[in-house]
């Protein structure tokens, strides 16, 4: 039996990501939006359907409004929720998405309570941190996408400016997904060769504060709306790790436990994703200034976290 996807959300980040998991044959695909927005949810599922002899997939792909028919999903992705406009912060749409996460969970919770569940809604780390105490799932199978985002930016911009193929930049970004996550110069290589012995600390820094303010650049650009195309293919390696039991390490936004002194909250580290779910979250050792920066943004996951009285 094919593995079912349910995508929450059939807005920009939604339709993209049933249309990489339709091409990477993941299984059969559920796209959700409200009942109002159901029959373009249906339209963009029978649109997908029809790309298929071209696509050379084969998945059934429905659109609908009804939890029932993401009835044991095995991968839910939720991007139900509204995007940032020109001007706003994550943070400005904390109750609105709220509401909507609550929603949302009740959903999830009734009809896949055994799906690994990857959050991608804005405030990142106080939603994910919501859904979990709202489903009252286990902490391995609750996950937010921020992280893998965040690196692959960090991973695009260091191979923009220096030339080179980006498959050969490793890295990895740490924390809350907002201006104060941590890209880790120190620990990203490229070809194997240090970052810092051939980037200048100048080039560095711009690189940093590209990487933290990569998501405001594109809302600038677009005026309305976020990015789109790579949330979408963050969240779908992250689903592809789980459903393939692939191992891969990404940084996720993963319930803490007193790993880097965090107790009690979701916040960007790297995670081993296998069939269990998160399957382990690894510490790394981090000089004075990295831990600093750390601490800065736990303070701002801390905040968000509070704030939806959860
Ligand atoms: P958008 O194109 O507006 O799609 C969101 C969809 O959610 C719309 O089709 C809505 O109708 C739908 N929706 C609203 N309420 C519900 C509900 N109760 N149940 C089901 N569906 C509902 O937005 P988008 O796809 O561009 O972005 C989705 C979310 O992802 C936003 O909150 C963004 O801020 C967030 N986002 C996060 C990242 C991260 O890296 C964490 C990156 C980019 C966007």
């Amino acid at each position: 039996m094919r593995k079912k996807i349910a995508l929450i959300g059939g807005g920009q980040i939604g339709q993209i990501l049933a249309m990489l998991a339709a091409q990477k044959e993941m299984g059969d695909i559920v796209l959700l939006d409200i009942p109002e927005l159901e029959n373009p949810a249906k339209g963009k599922a029978l649109d997908l359907m029809e790309m298929a002899p071209h696509g050379n997939y084969d998945a059934n792909i429905i659109g609908t409004s009804n939890y029932k028919d993401i009835e044991g999903a095995d991968v839910v992705i939720v991007t139900a929720g509204k995007p940032r406009q020109a001007g706003m912060t994550r943070e400005d749409l904390l109750s609105v998405n709220l509401q909507i996460i609550t929603q949302v969970a009740a959903g999830v919770k009734q009809y896949a309570p055994t799906a690994f569940c990857i959050i991608v809604t804005n405030p990142l780390d106080a939603m994910v941190y919501a859904f979990y105490k709202l489903t009252g799932f286990p902490k391995h199978q609750v996950v937010g996408m921020a992280g893998a985002l965040d690196t692959a930016r960090w991973r695009a911009f260091i191979a923009m400016e220096l030339g080179v193929s980006v498959a050969d930049v490793a890295g990895t970004v740490l924390g809350g997904h907002g201006p104060d996550m941590v890209p880790l110069p120190r620990l990203t290589t490229v070809g194997g060769v240090p970052l810092n012995e051939i980037a200048t600390k100048e080039q560095i820094d711009k690189l940093a504060t590209r990487t933290r303010e990569a998501g405001t650049e594109i809302v600038k650009l677009f005026g309305k709306g976020s990015a789109f195309f790579s949330p979408a293919w963050s969240a779908i390696t992250m689903a592809e790790s789980y459903l393939k039991d692939k191992h891969r390490i990404l940084p996720c936004a993963a319930l803490c436990e007193g790993e880097y002194g965090v107790k009690g909250l979701f916040m960007g580290v790297p995670c081993l994703i296998g069939a269990k779910g998160i399957e382990k979250i690894y510490e790394i050792k981090l000089t004075d200034e990295e831990s600093a920066m750390l601490q800065k943004t736990i303070g701002v996951v801390a905040k968000t976290a509070e704030e939806t009285k959860l």
